[in-house]
């Protein structure tokens, strides 16, 4: 049989309906939608009982589907019938929320784990359309409604919608989501990372009506510092996406019609010459109104711009120093957890504030849409990163795709975002051909979609053969991204602390330099000699020592050392001090700032008096 008749055949089949693409639609973020958080019941599947029959066979791609499938949310039909789940007796989780920190038992489960929520709907009007939407789930979620599979959705830490139009209903509805947090070579991040692998519907589930056409994205930015022009574009989305869009800056009594062609896309360009540059020092924003029909979309948005020149960073034409710190989404109490509100945002934030940083390494995934527009109202600068982290199965193609699909999303979710200003596209990778091939593809695919931020990646530097003291940066990667970032661990996992007074750098490119990692372990509380292994006293002489010779490292435009609180690592085995918990944050597990907090808070507020 050939193979267009063998696709006509296969396509006339009473298979079950064909699951949707998962979208970003970035404009859902910013509308109002009815809430779905709270708590969902859930069923622990480390069988995959609801998800494949005994015989192996996916029970959602059954045209006849038995009562015994999860998805279908049923209750026997009488005392006869044999099911075994049930969904109303089961427990409930809070979503958002990791599921291991919620349940003592499920503390390091890795599988599938079923979530099911009823909700009232008042019903779509006429012409209205519904989408539900997910901040992220980790890391591959089948997502049903009303017994009808909407898609499955892989990557734990970007968001996703599915349209919902044709199966949700008046009256009560049913979502069940399948998450499954298995690790794969072939994933990303793939088997081996240094931070917990937290499972679940760990951000915010909202379903969102919009009109038969709606404003799916929108684009909006400075060009260029001088001539003060702002420009964009826009996706109207439906049958009449061939329209018109008017879009409002009050403040700077901005009006302007923008015609949208047949596909639904239109561009717009004006000059603003009373507009004031986003900065940290004046995080301002504007409303930026768009309308269309009988819809508005309002958004919060600051302008800047952000270059190299030399071994410059330049932020609205002026040189900037980033005072960072690394940041985990994770949460500073006892047990840890992904951080799910905007007050735990905040927290962190807050102690970012506190050191004097004007910078945060969002690491090692796209972090809470929250926590992006919180650093952007308090004045903060954002690296943001996907997943690409040690190794990666490099020469996979199917594993580019995953990674330059989380990469495309995160870029389309915070693309309005003055405060990003750098996507960092993988985290010490190991410099050969396939690896360097992978990321220059990445890089390209980044440059192509967004041309006002700059690129980078946290890369690694080694010792000169035969002179262990000259510390050298060499990787192809250097040439392609806009920023030479290197992780360095002179101290702790090279040598003493000690042994940074000695180092010498070799870093052969005319670009700016920057150091994405630097740290120590410390038990909070525990003391003793400086040189003693995780004692606060060592983790301050440590910090102390790398900051002299950072300041030798000529083009040096900023480092975000590692990391801001201690965070739940499944490689941190050691009784008693590690307990499960990376301890290289300058605030413990727990919240009580150590010593090395004051010693960088220090450091940088005298970087920042030198500067005014
Ligand atoms: C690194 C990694 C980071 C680890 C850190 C460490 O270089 O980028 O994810 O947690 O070192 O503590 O070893």
């Amino acid at each position: 049989m050939s193979k267009h008749a063998f696709t006509l055949l296969f396509a006339l089949l009473p298979f079950a309906p064909q699951a949707l693409e998962a979208e970003v639609i970035s404009s859902l973020s910013v509308r109002e939608g009815q809430s779905l958080d709270g708590e969902w019941k859930y069923i622990v599947d480390p069988y995959e009982l609801g998800y494949y029959d005994y015989r192996w066979q996916p029970r959602d791609e059954s045209t006849n589907p038995s009562r015994d499938s999860f998805f279908l949310d049923v209750q026997p039909k009488d005392a006869t019938e044999l099911i075994e789940y049930n969904f109303e007796t089961a427990p409930t989780l809070k979503v958002p929320g990791d599921w291991n920190t919620q349940e003592r038992e499920l503390l390091y489960y890795e599988g599938t784990l079923w979530y099911r929520k009823k909700f009232d709907f008042d019903g779509l009007k006429e012409g209205e359309r519904a989408f539900l939407y997910f901040g992220a789930a980790n890391y591959r979620a089948d997502v049903y409604l009303n017994g009808k599979k909407l898609g499955t959705h892989f990557g734990g830490f970007t968001p996703f919608a599915y349209e919902a139009t044709p199966h949700v209903k008046k009256g009560v509805n049913s979502v069940v989501v399948r998450v499954d947090n298995k690790r794969y070579k072939d994933a990303v991040p793939t088997l081996n990372t240094d931070w917990w692998n937290y499972g679940g519907l760990t951000r915010s589930v909202r379903l969102v009506t919009v009109p038969a056409t709606f404003i799916s994205e929108y684009k909006i930015r400075l060009e260029s510092e001088e001539t003060r022009v702002v420009s964009g574009e826009i996706q109207l989305k439906g049958a009449a996406a061939s329209g018109a869009v008017q879009i409002s800056i009050p403040e700077l009594g901005q009006e302007l019609e923008v015609k949208t062609d047949a596909s639904g896309r239109g561009s717009f360009r004006f000059e603003a010459p009373k507009l004031k540059f986003w900065s940290p020092e004046d995080p301002k924003l504007y409303e930026v109104r768009l309308e269309q029909g009988r819809e508005s979309v309002t958004d919060q948005v600051g302008f800047r711009t952000i270059r190299t020149k030399g071994r410059q960073i330049l932020l609205n034409g002026k040189p900037v120093f980033l005072r960072g710190i690394c940041i985990h989404e994770e949460l500073a109490v006892n047990g840890g957890g992904r951080v799910t509100s905007a007050e735990q945002a905040k927290q962190l934030l807050t102690w970012a504030k506190e050191l004097n940083c004007n910078f945060v390494r969002l690491a090692h995934y796209p972090h809470n849409e929250t926590m992006v527009r919180l650093a952007e109202r308090l004045g903060i600068l954002v690296w943001s990163e996907i997943p690409v982290y040690w190794t990666i199965d490099w020469e996979n193609e199917a594993t580019y795709q995953r990674a330059a699909t989380m990469l495309s999303d995160m870029i389309q979710r915070d693309y309005n975002r003055a405060a990003v200003i750098i996507w960092s596209l993988a985290n010490e990778t190991p410099v050969n051909e396939p690896r360097t091939r992978f990321l220059s593809r990445l890089a390209g695919q980044a440059r192509s979609l967004d041309k006002t931020r700059l690129l980078s990646a946290a890369m690694e530097k080694h010792s000169k053969p035969g002179a262990d003291n000259v510390q050298v940066v060499e990787d192809p990667l250097a040439e392609i991204v806009d920023i030479v970032s290197f992780n360095q661990y002179v101290g702790w996992y090279d040598g003493l602390p000690e042994k940074c007074a000695r180092v010498k750098w070799e870093i052969p490119y005319d670009k700016p330099i920057f150091i994405s990692e630097f740290g120590a372990g410390a038990k909070q509380g525990m003391h003793g000699d400086k040189t003693a292994r995780f004692t606060e006293e060592y983790q301050e002489d440590l910090y102390r020592q790398t900051l002299a010779m950072l300041d030798r490292i000529d083009g040096l435009c900023g480092f975000s050392p590692w990391v801001l609180i201690d965070f739940r690592s499944p490689r941190r085995p050691l009784p008693k001090i590690q307990d499960g918990f990376n301890r290289k944050g300058l605030v413990s597990s727990e919240g009580v700032k150590k010593k090395a907090f004051f010693t960088l808070q220090e450091y940088y507020r005298k970087r920042l008096e030198a500067a005014k």
